[in-house]
């Protein structure tokens, strides 16, 4: 592992323009369950997949606002791990740097990252109107403190939903384009605690690597993006990203 982080390193420092993208797996020692993980990724025995639908949410709109006021409580008071926190560092030390995450917990917000963050899956923290479409940050976690549950909204008295992106729903284009052009652009790419299972985000090392683009990934375990990645650093990022910045 020595030799592949002096690797790294020695690629760093001849870099122009870094791009990353993370999963679950960067905010697993957070204390955030990931999604395909270890058992506790579960709530009352539903999958993921199976509530991060707009069916789901048709059929039982409070059901599914439950599972995410239930991840807003567990997110809420977890902190940014030492992984998030090495690349707000790195984001500092390079002009073109883009951070592109799978996540919806807000963490590397949280860490620092005002300007480079494209959140391909939007975020836990902002709700949605389907009457009028309005997007709020919201902080509540706990149904009590709607005034009415499922939550609507306080403009037109529409049904509000979470605003992500549900299996089966397009990806924002801008945001997809800007996390495109930076697989494209970047020299170096890394991809931290993601299965690789979910599309379109993973095709994105693929992509870098077409571009021949050195591409390096960090997680514990082998993915289906292990294969185009030119280093795989097996461990934990919190351990392995401060070893690099
Ligand atoms: C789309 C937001 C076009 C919600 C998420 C059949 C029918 C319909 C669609 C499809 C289909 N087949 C495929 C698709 C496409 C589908 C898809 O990919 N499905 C998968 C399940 C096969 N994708 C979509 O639907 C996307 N849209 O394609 O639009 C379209 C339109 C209509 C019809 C068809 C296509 C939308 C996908 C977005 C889904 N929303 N999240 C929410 O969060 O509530 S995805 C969800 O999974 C999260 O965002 C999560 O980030 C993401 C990916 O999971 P990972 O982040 O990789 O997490 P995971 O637990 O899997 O892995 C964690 C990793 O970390 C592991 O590798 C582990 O080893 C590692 N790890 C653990 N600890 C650590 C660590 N690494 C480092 N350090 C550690 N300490
Ligand atoms: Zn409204």
């Amino acid at each position: 592992m020595r030799d592949s982080i002096e690797t790294v390193r020695a690629r760093l420092a001849g870099a122009r323009t870094v791009a990353a993208l993370t999963g679950a797996g960067i905010s697993a020692e957070s204390g955030i369950p990931t999604f395909r993980g270890e058992p506790d990724s579960l709530w009352e025995d539903h999958r993921p997949e199976d509530l991060a639908t707009p069916e789901a949410f048709r059929r039982d709109p409070a059901l599914v606002w439950r599972w995410y006021l239930w991840r807003r409580s567990v997110v809420g008071v977890a902190k940014p791990n030492p992984g998030h926190a090495a690349l707000a560092r790195l984001a500092g030390r390079f002009d073109h740097f883009t951070l592109i995450t799978q996540n919806v917990d807000g963490l590397h917000e949280k860490a620092g990252h005002p300007s480079d963050l494209v959140e391909l899956h939007g975020s836990l923290w902002r709700t949605r109107c389907l009457g009028c479409g309005r997007r709020r940050e919201d902080r509540r976690c706990y149904p009590e403190q709607f005034e009415r549950f499922p939550p609507a909204c306080d403009h037109c008295g529409g049904l509000l939903r979470p605003d992500v992106v549900w299996f089966g729903e397009s990806l924002d284009h801008s945001r997809f384009d800007r996390a495109v052009r930076a697989a494209v652009a970047s020299d170096l790419f890394f991809v931290i605690g993601t299965s690789g299972v979910v599309q379109p985000a993973a095709s994105l090392a693929g992509l870098a690597r077409e571009n021949g683009h050195f591409v390096v990934e960090v997680n514990p375990d082998a993915t289906p993006i292990s294969i185009v990645a030119d280093v795989c650093l097996r461990g934990p990022s919190g351990d392995i990203l401060p070893q690099l910045f």
